[in-house]
């Protein structure tokens, strides 16, 4: 496997149980983010989609720390993990969620669609967002703007799409500076990577069709992510060329809150919940000395009152009003 090599303890170390707490608390807050709005979705109080990040907080936490929020991202409809973490606050984002007027994007978009400064948004079409992060990529280029890359999240699901081979071809050809990680959980809604994409390994096997590099990396761990999105930053700055990553990892939940994930049983979510990126952390930061229990237990609490105070926003929150219905709609008329 083409991996980055990385030596946990001592990266660790060098990290410092300061920086390393508040990417726990990062964690705490997706975990209990995602827990809450799933509650509410059935109480009623959300509609439409909610695809959940839940397993999968060791990628977007060790990315946006890794390479700073001040870079381009993209990514899909399960955004919200993302959003949080560069910069939109719960509030405005459980708002949006309600579909109310004060959310992320007015309550227009609902949980897929979230967008800060830098998130050029969660899109919901599979594969349609990766031409825009190229597009961020070559702007960054045409600007000159040397110290900052693109960064396209996708799912396995979106690798069989004639888009995501024509972004990679055009990001090679132009040498493009952007970092193409497929988030690979093994499903693409409910059928198994194995019967969707033709090779395993893939990205390391993708990018040799367009003359890049590949890596294969374990995104259920925080220490693993962070090291590889770090060197991955450095080369692309230093290099010029776009690459393409695979996150092996798991999703706790099923595609979105409308699939039971039967496909799995019983047996493999358990094993699956075992990997569980928050508790690895948690646990290696406990052996160290770097967190207590106790701390833990008060990071979660505080991280949970975030959410609820949120909840409690949203549900106080105005509806969008009729009259506004039409503002912000691109129409290209006749006229
Ligand atoms: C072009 C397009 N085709 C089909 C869909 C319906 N759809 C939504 S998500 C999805 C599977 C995506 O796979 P992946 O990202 O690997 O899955 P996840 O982890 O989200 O289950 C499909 C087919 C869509 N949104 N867009």
């Amino acid at each position: 496997m083409n991996g980055v090599p990385f030596d946990k303890k001592k990266l660790a170390k060098e990290l410092g149980k300061e920086f390393l707490q508040e990417r726990l608390k990062e964690m705490f807050l997706i975990r209990n983010f995602e827990a809450r709005a799933e509650a509410a979705y059935q109480q009623g109080k959300i509609g439409g989609f909610l695809h959940l990040y839940v397993g999968q907080e060791a990628i977007a936490v060790g990315a946006v720390s890794a390479v700073g929020q001040n870079n381009w991202w993209t990514t899909t409809y399960r955004c919200h993990a993302f959003a949080l973490l560069l910069g939109v606050s719960p509030n405005e984002a459980m708002a949006e969620l309600y579909g109310r007027a004060n959310g992320n994007a007015k309550g227009r978009g609902g949980s897929m669609h979230l967008y800060s400064d830098r998130l050029t948004g969660g899109y919901g079409i599979v594969g349609g967002h990766i031409p825009i992060a190229i597009g961020t990529a070559f702007a960054l280029k045409y600007q000159g703007k040397n110290e900052e890359i693109s960064l396209c999240f996708l799912g396995d699901g979106a690798v069989p799409q004639g888009a995501f081979h024509e972004s990679l071809n055009l990001a090679a050809l132009w040498d493009l500076p952007c970092l193409f990680v497929i988030e690979n959980n093994q499903w693409g809604m409910g059928t198994a990577v194995s019967r969707a994409v033709a090779v395993d390994r893939i990205a390391e096997k993708q990018a040799v069709g367009y003359g890049i590099e590949g890596y294969t990396i374990d995104g259920m761990d925080f220490f693993s992510t962070y090291a590889a999105f770090k060197h991955f930053r450095e080369k692309i700055c230093k290099e010029g060329r776009p690459i393409l990553v695979e996150m092996l990892v798991e999703r706790f939940r099923g595609h979105s809150i409308s699939d039971p994930a039967l496909y799995r049983s019983k047996e493999e979510l358990h094993k699956i919940i075992e990997k569980d990126p928050l508790e690895r952390l948690k646990h290696d930061l406990i052996g160290w000395g770097m967190v207590t229990e106790e701390e833990c237990k008060e990071m979660n609490a505080e991280a949970r009152e975030q959410v609820l105070q949120a909840m409690k926003y949203a549900d106080e929150s105005p509806w969008p009003s009729e009259a506004e219905l039409e503002e912000g709609v691109f129409a290209n008329g006749s006229s």
